[in-house]
């Protein structure tokens, strides 16, 4: 192949006719530079064409998108349907949840604008993507947070990102309003998904599982709070099927946990109850827009009871290996509800989006395996080939 190597370049001999390929020095070079290009930057630089953003926009990111979408191959087996299901498993996000997604574009935004500061409140996860993205642009985050009531790991994140955070003895929804009233006061920007940049980064979400499977699922679940993600996600859907990236939209389903379910009810809900905190919220913010997602797109909402949202957490941690945190795993709980009434028939394609990971919340995942505590033994090879041979 290599015909000849003379000092300043390598020549290819191929049918007969020489070819000049660069000196291998020069070559090592541009395969280096070549790479370096192609390094995933996070979701602004992905879908830059797609977002609010300009050639001179100093983009904050920490590489957030380009989550795994992972097929489940051990559920749809042991339900016996002919479904398939993929997850979108967003705990793999910078900071562990979807949030990041809408916090790079608000963020970048805010700082554009000149914000010196931006503001929250949240059931945890809002928290910790703010702080993480404030750190990065240089500016302050301050998070309003319900006292007691998020997941350990949520509030550990946000300590180390070094936010200022205060507590309230109130619900999110309280601390929602506040946060409204003192933006009026302070200049501070709200990050909540009321800004309307979290939608838009958040419907790049949409995007990645179209340009992975060439085609929108046929349902799409979501585990549904403030309703902000059910609604970017259609956004990014509808945006797409609209400049025809792809042929059809899926049903937007959104499940709620039973006792913060203000979408099943029908009007707001004061108090709002549930394990899964990150949904513990009465006065969804965006309600006219999640409910034109589901009656534009021909889907629904339900709601599942805190045992089967577990179960759900349970048995993607233990039949699949993908740990998601609870709130997460309403999703997959009320898809395999529908599934089982047949409102989602055979022969479909779901995606059920895992909003956060499971690390978030350790206290529940120790409560989950209460019943299989590790065993402690002494410190032999006896033991220990005892206790691998009784565990078979
Ligand atoms: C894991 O962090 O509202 O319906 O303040 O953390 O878009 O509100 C979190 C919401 C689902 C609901 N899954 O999403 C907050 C917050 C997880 C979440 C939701 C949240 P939305």
């Amino acid at each position: 192949m290599i015909a000849q190597n003379s000092q300043k370049c390598f020549q290819l001999a191929k049918n007969h006719k020489t070819v000049k390929i660069p000196h291998p020095k020069i070559y090592i070079l541009k395969l280096f530079i070549g790479k370096k290009m192609k390094r995933y930057t996070g979701l602004i630089e992905n879908y830059r064409s797609r977002l609010p953003v300009s050639e001179t926009t100093r983009i904050i990111s920490l590489g957030e998108g380009n989550t795994p979408l992972i097929e489940l191959h051990n559920i749809p087996r042991m339900i016996g349907k002919d479904i398939k299901i993929y997850v979108k498993f967003e705990g793999l996000n910078p900071t562990g949840s979807f949030k990041d997604r809408g916090m790079t574009l608000a963020v970048t935004k805010a700082v554009e604008a000149g914000s010196q500061a931006i503001i929250c409140a949240s059931t945890g996860n809002t928290s910790a993507a703010a702080a993480a993205y404030a750190v990065r642009a240089g500016i302050q985050a301050f998070v309003l947070i319900p006292e007691g009531k998020i997941a350990l790991g949520k509030l550990a994140q946000t300590l180390m990102y070094g936010a200022k955070i205060i507590q309230i003895n109130g619900n999110f929804d309280r601390g929602m309003a506040l946060v409204k009233e003192v933006a009026d006061l302070a200049p501070v920007t709200i990050v909540n998904s009321i800004n309307p940049f979290r939608i838009e980064g958040q419907k790049t979400a949409a995007f990645e599982i179209v340009d992975e499977l060439g085609f929108a699922p046929d349902f799409h679940c979501l585990p549904v709070g403030n309703a902000g993600n059910i609604t970017a996600y259609w956004k990014g859907y509808d945006e797409y099927a609209t400049d025809r990236v792809c042929g059809n939209r899926p049903a937007m389903c959104g499940y709620q946990a039973a006792g913060a379910a203000p979408f099943v009810e029908g009007a707001m809900i004061d108090n709002p109850e549930t394990i899964a905190t990150a949904i513990r919220i009465g006065h969804p913010q965006s309600w006219d827009l999640a409910w034109n997602a589901q009656k534009q797109s021909g889907g629904w909402f339900d709601k599942c009871s805190d045992e089967k949202i577990l179960a759900a957490q349970k048995m993607l941690s233990q039949f699949e290996g993908v740990f998601c945190e609870p709130a997460s795993a309403a999703s997959l709980a009320g898809a395999l509800n529908d599934i089982h009434t047949g409102k989602i028939p055979d022969g479909s394609t779901i995606v059920c989006t895992l909003t956060g990971n499971g690390i978030k919340d350790p206290e529940i995942a120790m409560m989950q395996c209460a019943d299989s505590k590790p065993v402690t033994i002494e410190a032999s090879l006896d033991a220990v080939k005892k206790a691998i041979l009784d565990n078979f």
